[in-house]
C-alpha cells in the first residue's frame, strides 16, 4: 500500500477530498496522529479534558449521547476549543440504519451532528444506501465520513469478506468516504486513492478492559500495521492519570511512529 507509507504531507498535496486534505495538513503542521476518545458524561469533564490535550492532538473524538448535560453551549465551546487549538472534531456516531433514517439522524434531532462535527463514522452493514445518505447532508457541508471496517473488540464480526467489501464500497464514494476505522493499513490505495485509516484499541500499559477491548501499542498500530491516526480513550483521563501528561505521551509515541513507518 504505496500510499500509506508517504507522508501527510504528500498525500495531503494530491487528495482530491478537501476534508481529508485539511486533515492530513492539519497532521503534518501540528505534528500529531494522536485522536483522543473523550468518553465521559458530564459536560464540564469533556470541556476541562478537551482543553487539556487539545495542544496535543490532531482529532478530538466524541460519542456526544453519552454527555448527560448536552447542550447547544457545549457544541459552541468544542468548536471554540477546536479552533483554539487547531484540531478538528469527530463524532463516533457509528450510523448503521437505511438511508432516509440515517439522513435524519445525521441532521437532525437534538445533536444536529452534522452541524458541528468535521467528521462522523458508520457500519456498513446496511448497504451502500447509508453513504448515499449521510452524504446528501454532509458533503454540502465538506463533511468526511470513515466506515468501519474492522472493529478492535474480541470476536468483531467485521473481517474477511466483510471488510473487503467495505473497503470497495469507500472506493466508490470517495468523494464523501476519507477513510476507515481499522486495525490496520486496508490497501485499498493499491488501486489508487487513499484512505485515512484510523485505529482505536490503543495503550501503552494494558492489554484489554475486561469487556472485550484489545490493546496494542502506537508503534505495533503505526510501524507494524500500517494505521495513520492513533485513538486513545482511557488511557489518557483514566483514573489517577495526568491528562496532559499523558496526551503529550501518546502523542509522542504516535508521531515517532509515523517517522519511524518505513518510506519508499
Ligand atoms: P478506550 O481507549 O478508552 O478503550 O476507548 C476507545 C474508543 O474507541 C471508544 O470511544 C470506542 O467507542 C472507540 N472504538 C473502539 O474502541 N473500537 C472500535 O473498533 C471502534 C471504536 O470506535
Amino acid at each position: 500500500s504505496s500510499n500509506l507509507r508517504k507522508t501527510y504531507t504528500e498525500r495531503a498535496a494530491v487528495h482530491p477530498n478537501p476534508c481529508a486534505r485539511t486533515f492530513l495538513e492539519l497532521m503534518e503542521r501540528k505534528r500529531s496522529n494522536l485522536s483522543v476518545a473523550v468518553d465521559v458524561t458530564s459536560k464540564t469533564e469533556l470541556l476541562e479534558i478537551a482543553g487539556k490535550v487539545g495542544p496535543y492532538i490532531c482529532l478530538l473524538k466524541t460519542h456526544i449521547d453519552i454527555v448527560n448535560d448536552f447542550d447547544q453551549d457545549l457544541v459552541d465551546q468544542l468548536k471554540a476549543l477546536s479552533k483554539k487549538h487547531d484540531f478538528m472534531i469527530f463524532e463516533d456516531r457509528k450510523f448503521a440504519d437505511i438511508g432516509n433514517t440515517v439522513k435524519l439522524q445525521y441532521g437532525f434531532g437534538i445533536y444536529r451532528i452534522a452541524s458541528w462535527a468535521d467528521i462522523t463514522n458508520c457500519h456498513s452493514v446496511p448497504g451502500e444506501g447509508i453513504i448515499s445518505g449521510l452524504k446528501e447532508i454532509g458533503l454540502p457541508l465538506n463533511r468526511g465520513l470513515l466506515l468501519l471496517a474492522e472493529m478492535s473488540s474480541a470476536g468483531s464480526l467485521a473481517t474477511g469478506a466483510y471488510t473487503a467489501a467495505t473497503v470497495a464500497m469507500a472506493r466508490r464514494h470517495q468523494d464523501f468516504v476519507i477513510g476507515f476505522i481499522a486495525m490496520r493499513g486496508m490497501d485499498a490505495e493499491d488501486e489508487g486513492g487513499d484512505f485515512i485509516v484510523m485505529t482505536p484499541g490503543v495503550s501503552l500499559d494494558v492489554a484489554g478492559d475486561g469487556l472485550g477491548q484489545q490493546y496494542r501499542t502506537p508503534r505495533e498500530v503505526v510501524v507494524e500495521s500500517g494505521g495513520d491516526v492513533v485513538i486513545v480513550g482511557r488511557g489518557i483521563y483514566g483514573k489517577g492519570k495526568n491528562v496532559e501528561e499523558q496526551a503529550k505521551r501518546y502523542r509522542d509515541a504516535g508521531w515517532e511512529a509515523y517517522l519511524e513507518r518505513p518510506v519508499p
